[in-house]
């Protein structure tokens, strides 16, 4: 009832003040020095990601001066925005932010953004540090765990990562990794874990030595959020390369020590008007399974770039026109093809690394947020991929297998519902009968904390839905090495991690304690590494 209030108040104050224009004249306001230092700490923290460090939109709309004068959005309703949210996937954030602290976010807001600083290689050597040289390293693993079984799970708020033991489910260690870990990622060899923090530090953690810990680390960007590894024969484990957010570029690093080797800018024009865009930030990035490539997503201008990793003096790159505003994805069951949204489009585009080139783009619905997606075969459809939305209720499921099925592929073949927007993450798991979703953005409390489970041999049955827990935001999916456990994250400061039976779903553990603070990305080594999903 108290929600339906505030979605009506915001409506209510929404429409009519969105009718009245702002003035020309009216001052625009000043900002002491902490109030700016402030106010761009907050928009990093929060606003950032969906709007871009330029303020001119990607996920969320363009809210720079202009942008907002553009939609008539007055003070009023900049202030009623930020504090209740909108439909269409803005959350609200009168929980988070203090009404003084909105206050000052609507007065930043009609200034203009400053632009964060540019980064040389200079500067990101300043920052590089070798804890552990590779000759020093183990050259087997220094303990008898089963380490391919082991869990990154990423400790948001802590700026850590734990190890936890999958097959006992002890915690192994925790390694400091900066400031809000965003994603791990595994090895080609498995051995060690790469993460990537919202404030551009990459960490690097051996998972053979006794107490599995950070061996290098470097910071490449002011804002990130992925990070990968070259896979293809005969280049395991030698180069990295990290996605910036700000500044726009991606820098490609050396896989045993992180030593930055080179920066290329994403600065471009857009796919479709030619516009040029002065942040076009990357999204995901895959590592190709044929040829020496990484397909890297360039969100803003709407291009998947393969880049050719075997002289990186002489770079390659593809540029293959797909759809603006990229964001995440994965592999389809072949790893030939590689599936990414375009979220702010509502739509999927498969790219095919073998032939290097956009097969489908195809739309699915209101934000389509699939973290890797789901791989799985339909009694009547084949092979298919799925994701969830951040906009609506729904799971697309579209055929992902050309050759076998083509009168299917890149087309919706079915939409299961679940219990309401805000999904962000779909797993399965190639032994698992099952697939998992969750609705970590829902506004109702009750069904953030839900997850549905869907049977892939009944797709028409009605899914499996309960609570995980009653607090937090029940968030991400991993399954175990042997594919029978699956492991949620319950992210808030009194986290916990819970571990289901993915044949019985029954409760089998609950990992608990004072160090599972905000969990939100767990990664299973051998499943990271193998790309299995
Ligand atoms: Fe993520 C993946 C960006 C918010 C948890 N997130 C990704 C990827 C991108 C991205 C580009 C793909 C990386 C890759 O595959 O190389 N995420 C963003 C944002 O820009 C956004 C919308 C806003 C922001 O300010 O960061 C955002 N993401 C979130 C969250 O709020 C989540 C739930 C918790 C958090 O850490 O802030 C979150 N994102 C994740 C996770 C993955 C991810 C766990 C990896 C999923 C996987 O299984 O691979």
């Amino acid at each position: 009832m108290k929600k339906v209030f505030y979605w009506l108040l915001a409506f209510l104050l929404v429409v009519p003040f969105s009718l009245v224009t702002v003035s020309s004249s009216e001052a625009t306001p000043k900002l002491s020095k902490a109030e700016m230092e402030k106010a761009k700490k907050i928009y990093f923290n929060y606003c950032g990601g969906c709007h871009g460090s330029l303020r001119r939109g990607a996920t969320g709309p363009n809210i720079t001066p202009e942008g907002l004068k553009k939609r008539k959005r007055t003070p009023e309703v900049i202030k009623t925005i930020i504090t209740f949210g909108t439909p269409g996937g803005m959350p609200s954030w009168k929980d988070r932010l203090k009404p003084e602290e909105i206050a000052l976010m609507v007065k930043y807001l009609q200034v203009e953004p400053p632009a964060p600083p540019e980064m040389s290689l200079a500067d990101m050597k300043e920052t590089w540090k070798v804890i552990v040289p590779p000759q020093k390293r183990p050259s087997k693993p220094q303990h008898n765990r089963n380490w391919q079984n082991f869990f990154g799970v990423v400790l948001r708020d802590a700026g850590k990562v734990a190890i936890v033991d999958g097959d006992t489910k002890e915690l192994v260690s925790i390694a400091n990794t900066g400031f809000a870990v965003h994603i791990l990622r595994a090895s080609a060899s498995g051995r060690y874990f790469y993460s990537i923090g919202r404030d551009g530090k990459v960490t690097m953690i051996d998972l053979w030595m006794k107490k599995p810990a950070k061996v290098a680390e470097v910071k490449v960007c002011t804002e990130a959020r992925s990070v990968d590894v070259s896979k293809y024969k005969g280049y395991e484990d030698k180069l990295a390369v990290v996605g910036c957010y700000w500044p726009p570029h991606f820098v490609i690093l050396d896989g045993q020590t992180l030593e930055p080797l080179k920066i290329v800018s994403t600065r471009s024009y857009t796919y479709d008007t030619n516009e040029y865009h002065p942040e076009p930030r990357v999204a995901s990035i895959v590592a190709s399974h044929f040829s020496p490539e990484w397909v890297i997503n360039v969100k803003e201008t709407g291009y998947v770039w393969l880049v050719n990793y075997s002289d990186i003096k002489n770079l390659n790159i593809t540029m293959l026109e797909a759809e603006r505003f990229l964001h995440d994805g994965g592999w389809d069951a072949t790893k030939r093809y590689f599936m990414v949204a375009a979220n702010a489009r509502n739509k999927m585009v498969a790219v095919d690394t073998k032939e290097r080139k956009v097969v489908g783009i195809f739309e699915t619905g209101i934000k389509p947020h699939p973290g890797r997606g789901a791989n799985w075969t339909d009694p009547k459809y084949g092979p298919v991929t799925a994701t969830p939305h951040i906009g609506e209720a729904t799971i697309a499921i579209w055929g992902s297998d050309p050759e076998g099925h083509p009168q299917y592929a890149w087309k919706v073949v079915r939409k299961w519902h679940t219990l309401g927007s805000g999904g962000l993450f779909i797993k399965t798991h190639p032994k698992s009968n099952h697939v998992w979703v969750d609705h970590p953005l829902n506004t109702v409390e009750k069904i953030r904390q839900s997850v549905c489970v869907y049977r892939k041999d009944k797709p028409e049955a009605k899914p499996n839905c309960f609570r995980v827990a009653n607090h937090g935001r029940v968030v991400h999916f991993e399954y175990n090495k042997a594919g029978n456990e699956v492991w949620i994250a319950v992210w808030d400061k009194k986290g916990e991690i819970v571990i289901y039976d993915d044949k019985t779903l029954k409760e089998k553990k609950r990992i608990k304690g004072d160090w599972v603070v905000t969990p939100t990305g767990h990664f299973n080594v051998y499943n990271t590494m193998k790309d299995i999903y």
